[in-house]
């Protein structure tokens, strides 16, 4: 092939999987069908002031009953992959014993209807719906969740892994441990950074022991992940203040989760910076073992980078008097680190849009993981799309945003980093988490009162993307304001 027409038409290699991504909480509703119980998610959206506007996952983008539609939506786009998750209280109800079978089948149904669609079922086990009662009893900071969490992972294997070919653990355990157990943005809404440090490790182990489970139970062809939304982080400066707040920052966002899955330990810095809240003493003997069996992929979800600096002279403590801080999702680095807006445009999310990071970070990790494939397991935009008066919904900015980050994938993958696939976020405009519905990021606009699905450009754009295996020519190049490659 012609180097050059790989570089100016943005061409990927043959059999790159193309996918779009959801999350079961964000499109199901239906919560009380089938046996399900509450998941943390359900208890924290009913509980005024957690959710913008009030908003539940009750109907959501009533999935569970539009499934056969909405699948006929992923064939329209013509996707190789989809990227899904199971609800585990849908599962199991209570975290506990035996699954329910009506549960199951509807996971059954929709992968049956994939793979006749000829598309490719990914399956992910955890997307951020914990049973309530695992919650009652202790949550993630309880180390018997892990075990919880690779029994449910066995029930799973054994319903679906004769259809299954892609299964990730857990996605974002960082959003888990740090927005669940420490500021409290996410379910279960708790502020605790003690709790947040136990929950990441037992994240961790339960990732390890549903690892082994996995490998127990799946054919060999299966193919296991982990997907993580690791931070792209810059100083603002490359002085040794900025470059510590830079080292705290990969340490909590990163490096707790890489180095005990692909080293088998956890950074020394990050022990020692925590000391003062917690000895370290829930990682057990054999912990690390259990976390670094061998993955086969990795997925990275990337919005967006971060960038930090030393924080100015912390505020002047009044005898007596605690300065009073925001509950906060860096344990530890409270009055050192600063986090700065980042430069140019924002989505709406108010997220800058800087397709640069997606570079560096890929680079990175090819780097100090050489032999590992990786996949975009999530990328995405939300926008305020608008309608004209025929109905057609258009989101330039969307594809925009899209064009830039695929050529940053496209450059990545030029240079040699061993990228596999890209899931868009999302199909559906759905429950934006803490946002309810008033951020939409996917490709297919809901009318949440009517449940009515109209393709966004965004969606025509990817489908034309996909049969020919390349972004348009012309996509603008990534770039960062500051950089020069
Ligand atoms: C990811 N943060 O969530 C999730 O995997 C999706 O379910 C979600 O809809 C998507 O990104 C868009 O937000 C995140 O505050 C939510 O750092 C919040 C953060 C990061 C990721």
């Amino acid at each position: 092939v012609d180097d050059q027409a790989i570089v100016s038409t943005l061409r990927f290699p043959p059999g790159f999987r193309w996918g779009t991504a959801t999350a079961a909480y964000q499109i199901e509703g239906a919560t009380r069908e089938d046996g399900r119980t509450p998941s943390i998610w359900d208890t924290f959206s009913g509980t005024p002031g957690r959710v913008l506007n009030g908003d539940t996952g009750d109907i959501a983008a009533d999935h569970r009953n539009r499934m056969p539609e909405d699948v006929a939506l992923l064939r329209e786009l013509g996707v190789t992959d989809y990227r899904f998750s199971v609800s585990w209280p849908r599962v199991q109800p209570t975290g506990r014993g035996p699954a329910v079978q009506r549960g199951l089948d509807f996971y059954r149904q929709l992968t049956d209807r994939l793979l006749e669609a000829g598309i490719r079922p990914v399956l992910t086990l955890y997307h951020w719906d914990l049973p309530q009662e695992l919650e009652d009893a202790g949550g993630w900071p309880e180390r018997d969740t892990a075990a919880r969490f690779a029994d449910y992972a066995t029930l799973v294997a054994e319903a679906l892994g004769d259809r299954v070919p892609m299964w990730t653990t857990l996605n974002e355990p960082w959003c888990s441990a740090f927005l669940g157990y420490g500021s409290g943005e996410h379910a279960p809404g708790r502020t605790d950074p003690a709790a947040a440090l136990r929950a990441a490790h037992h994240l961790n182990l339960g990732h390890g022991l549903a690892v082994g489970a996995l490998r127990d139970l799946l054919p060999d062809s299966a193919d296991l992940s982990l997907v993580l939304n690791l931070a792209a982080v810059r100083g603002r400066s490359d002085s040794a203040a900025d470059r510590d707040a830079v080292r705290r920052i990969e340490a909590l966002a990163n490096r707790i989760f890489l180095d005990p899955v692909f080293h088998a330990h956890y950074p020394r810095d990050l022990m020692e910076d925590t000391a003062a809240l917690t000895d370290w003493s829930f990682v057990r003997d054999g912990d690390l073992a259990q976390i670094s069996r061998p993955i086969d992929v990795l997925g990275i979800n990337y919005y967006s980078p971060t960038v930090v600096a030393a924080a100015a002279a912390s505020p002047v403590a009044v005898p007596g008097r605690p300065v009073p801080q925001a509950p906060s999702a860096w344990p530890g680095t409270e009055g050192l680190v600063r986090f700065l807006p980042g430069e140019g445009p924002r989505t709406a999310m108010g997220w800058p849009v800087d397709a640069e990071g997606l570079v560096e970070l890929l680079r990175r990790l090819h780097r100090e993981l050489p032999r590992l494939p990786l996949m975009i397991t999530e990328n995405g935009a939300a926008y305020h799309d608008y309608a004209d008066p025929s109905g057609a919904v258009h989101d330039p900015e969307r594809i925009a945003y899209l064009e830039s980050h695929l050529a940053a994938v496209h450059e990545a993958v030029r240079s040699g980093v061993d990228v596999r696939g890209y899931f868009l976020w999302s199909l559906l405009d759905n429950f934006e988490w803490a946002y309810g519905y008033s951020k939409r990021f996917g490709i297919v606009h809901v009318d949440f009162a009517s449940q009515r699905r109209t393709l966004k450009d965004s969606a025509r754009w990817y489908a034309a993307l996909i049969a020919d295996n390349r972004a348009a020519p012309g996509a603008p190049a990534p770039r960062h304001p500051h950089r020069r490659r």
